[in-house]
């Protein structure tokens, strides 16, 4: 059987990139997918018979189709390939890639553009939650030029705005996994959160790094990484995820003050690989762990106030801006809403071609 050719997008989403198909081009069975996607993006640490780029941030693929939910346009299924594991984890979301399924639906012909602005409202299927896109289509087109400027990619484009909904729980069943706003393990103090990403916040200093340090330094400071990985595996178990030993999750976030005037400083492991910036579900999950009185990330945060806040993350790369509406509740504080910035574009479109002898494999 020769090679198949199946019709894909090459997308840069935010800070990240990744493959984008439509459901119906791939198979329905999980296990099937997850081959074929391994064969397209490369299962080895260099990815070099793939598209992937052996890195976390280049080896994603979003899988999208119409939705048949009320007031949902479009489903989106998020695949982590996880670089030299030879492994798909669709247990997490990513809010970067998210930017460019907007874009991708309506060039697609999944929803109609409308004149200006076109509302792309997204299913997560990942974490059944859900987020409003609000994509530039002048003269109902998609465009990808703009002035808005996101940290860690060059130049400005157009904004995508996106409103996320209710994000608790995304992956663990619940904001606070672990019952506890703090737990110690391996006398490390670690707040475990998830509101629309696993992350176990500790604080730099107490995993022995000032947390200024660049990603190059710290992915090289094998001690560092070899006592998150150990962590990692801990928590994972912690946090309702079971054995995370080949996922992506829980991301991993050192924090210290802020150093530029933001909220509070980061280094996240994405899960062992540091990364050059921050995710976005994972900057909505740290920025809502300073506002939980109590946590590792409260007792580092510079809070504005006020319920509706903006809070700016800094990473590696900058910042981060976060928008929070929250409530005060008996329990102490719920986020309603998280709004961030994005930007997307087009870099790509036509046939990926999949290997002879993995099609029907299984
Ligand atoms: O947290 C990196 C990224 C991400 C995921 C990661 C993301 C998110 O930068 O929503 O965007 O944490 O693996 O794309």
């Amino acid at each position: 059987m020769p090679q198949l050719a199946l019709p894909y997008s090459q997308i840069r989403g935010g800070s990240s990139k990744g493959l984008y198909f439509l459901a119906e081009d791939l198979p329905a069975s999980a296990a099937m997918r997850d081959a074929w996607l391994l064969a397209l993006m490369g299962g080895d640490h260099r990815q070099i018979d793939g598209l992937g780029g052996a890195d976390p941030l280049t080896s994603k693929v979003a899988i999208v189709s119409r939705s048949e939910r009320p007031g949902v346009d479009v489903d989106y299924l998020f695949a982590q390939v996880v670089v030299g594991k030879n492994t798909v984890d669709t247990r997490p979301n990513c809010g970067n890639i998210l930017a460019g399924v907007g874009p991708f639906a309506i060039e697609s012909g999944l929803i109609p553009a409308g004149n200006g602005t076109t509302r792309v409202v997204v299913h997560m299927v990942n974490s059944g939650k859900e987020c409003e896109l609000l994509v530039q289509t002048p003269g109902g087109n998609v465009t990808y030029a703009g002035d808005a400027r996101i940290d860690g990619v060059p130049g400005t484009a157009a904004p995508i705005i996106c409103h996320y909904r209710d994000l608790a729980g995304s992956a663990c069943g619940s904001l606070l996994p672990t019952g506890n706003t703090v737990d110690v393990i391996d006398d490390i103090a670690v707040t475990c959160i998830d509101n629309g990403m696993p992350v176990a916040i500790m604080s730099a200093q107490s995993m022995g790094i000032q947390g200024n340090e660049s990603p190059e330094e710290l992915n090289n400071n094998r001690a560092l990484c070899e006592r998150i990985y150990r962590l990692r595996i801990k928590l994972g178990e912690r946090m309702n995820l079971g054995d995370v030993r080949q996922l992506a999750v829980p991301k991993m976030c050192m924090v210290s003050r802020a150093q530029t005037g933001g909220a509070i400083s980061t280094r996240t492991f994405i899960p062992d690989k540091c990364h050059a910036a921050i995710g976005v579900l994972g900057a909505v999950s740290v920025a809502s762990a300073c506002m939980l009185p109590g946590s590792v990330a409260a007792e580092f945060a510079e809070l504005p106030q006020g319920n509706n806040v903006v809070l700016s993350i800094e990473h590696p790369a900058g910042e981060f801006s976060v928008q929070l509406d929250t409530e005060k509740t008996d329990q102490g504080v719920r986020i309603v809403q998280a709004g961030v910035l994005r930007t997307a574009r087009l870099l790509s479109r036509g046939e990926v071609f999949l290997p002879e002898g993995i099609q029907g494999a299984l």
